[in-house]
């Protein structure tokens, strides 16, 4: 575990984000039936096999289900034909060139100029980039140096990944080289690709995860705009778990037919997720809380991570003391769905404009590792 509270001369704060949105998206409506479109097919080609009890008959999803077991409605994708067309139910994309800007970093730089954008930020200006998402489209060079040519950024970049908790371990991280003196302003980049991570004919989570691309600029309160967030305290905590893993993705593969077994995407037990990860989060808040002498329970808005309407429901009643309200816990799971580390950023950057200067509150990430983050902070003007 790792901890900091504002020291010195040098202190970070939250200047301005940023946010991608692709314009595709599926509802729940569409992608159930498309899903089930797969299972009749799936279930009329192997009917012998079912009906001599060799194949078990795969099973329709259904609508209400996903909404009242997740609160998602809809999610982005970059692409959604071949998502929901029934004889595909994976990615299609054109291939790139090495030459090309990668997908990853496209909808990176997207968000980032977004960022800056708002901050009156100079991309030269900046020290450092992050590249902070649940999964890289390649190796190498990192995603984050192929931002930071894109945006002009005379610096360094590198990746990061640590799931849904990518993000906060980002601004910490991006926080730490502020306290040090090693950077001035350091942007933290999460393009968030989930549909090349998905199964999308497991029933269990094809309607969990949604694209979108988030960036957040990091930088000493010297150069920061007038308007920003002061970051009182960053926490961050791993626990090692297999019960949310990706061995692989659909976005390396060298051909479609080569596509392995389900465990080369993404898998989860999702109800010992739920079980195990709510109390640790929930305790983790307060405590940091406690270390940093605020009262969680006067915690004027919470952006918490977003895989789970029911999730977020107990976490933020065990840290406020109540049934939290839209207005103190926003979610945007109807729209994004799991958006992965992305998520309490686009929170965040949709649902803070109304905050008055003084006003406090928690950004928080928890996912596969398991891994969370807080990062509390301050409205400043
Ligand atoms: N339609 C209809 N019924 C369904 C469906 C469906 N699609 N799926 C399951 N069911 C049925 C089951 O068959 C089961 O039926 P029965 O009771 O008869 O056996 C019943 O519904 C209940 O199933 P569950 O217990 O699994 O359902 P839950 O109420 O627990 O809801 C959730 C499932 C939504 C998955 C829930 O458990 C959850 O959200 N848990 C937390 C998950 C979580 O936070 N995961 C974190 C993932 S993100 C992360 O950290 C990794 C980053 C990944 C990056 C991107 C990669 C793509």
């Amino acid at each position: 575990m790792n901890a900091h509270n504002n020291t010195g001369a040098a202190r970070p704060v939250i200047s301005a984000t940023g946010l991608f949105t692709p314009e595709d998206s599926i509802s729940n409506a569409e992608l159930v039936e498309s899903f089930n479109a797969f299972v009749d097919r799936h279930n009329a080609a192997h009917a012998d096999a079912i009906a001599a009890g060799e194949v078990e008959p795969l099973v329709h999803s259904s609508v209400e289900f996903i909404e009242k077991a997740s609160g998602i409605k809809a999610r982005h994708v970059i692409n959604k034909t071949p998502l929901i067309d029934p004889d595909i139910m994976e990615p299609r994309h054109e291939p790139r060139g090495n030459d090309d800007m990668s997908m990853m970093a496209e909808i990176g730089v997207a968000a980032a100029r977004d960022a800056l954008a708002r901050a009156g930020r100079d991309a030269a200006d900046v020290d450092a980039v992050l590249c902070a998402a649940s999964n890289m489209q390649r190796p190498y060079p990192a995603m984050a140096i192929e931002i930071q040519q894109a945006l002009g950024i005379d610096g360094f970049a590198f990746d990061m990944n640590v799931a849904c908790s990518s993000a906060t371990f980002g601004i910490q991280t991006a926080a730490d080289y502020i306290r040090s003196g090693n950077a001035k302003s350091v942007l933290v980049v999460s393009p968030e690709i989930t549909s090349g991570h998905l199964n999308w004919r497991d029933r269990d989570s094809h309607f969990i995860f949604g694209d979108v691309a988030t960036a957040v600029l990091v930088e000493d309160v010297s150069i920061a705009p007038a308007e920003h967030w002061d970051i009182l305290g960053t926490r961050l905590k791993t626990v090692f778990s297999n019960n949310i893993r990706n061995n692989f993705g659909f976005l390396n593969r060298a051909e479609p037919e080569t596509i392995g077994t389900p465990d080369k995407l993404f898998v989860q037990e999702g109800r010992k997720v739920f079980k195990e990860v709510v109390p640790m989060v929930a305790q983790m808040i307060v405590d940091e809380a406690d270390r940093l002498s605020l009262d969680p329970a006067a915690l004027r808005r919470l952006w918490l991570h977003q895989a789970n309407a029911g999730m977020n429901r107990l976490i933020a009643q065990r840290v406020l003391g109540h049934e939290a309200s839209e207005d103190e816990s926003p979610t945007v799971l109807d729209t994004y769905g799991n958006t992965s580390s992305a998520g309490s950023i686009i929170a965040f950057h949709l649902n803070n404009s109304d905050l008055v200067a003084g006003d406090t509150g928690l950004i928080c990430s928890f996912g596969a590792g398991y891994s969370a983050g807080t990062v509390f902070v301050r409205k400043v003007a």
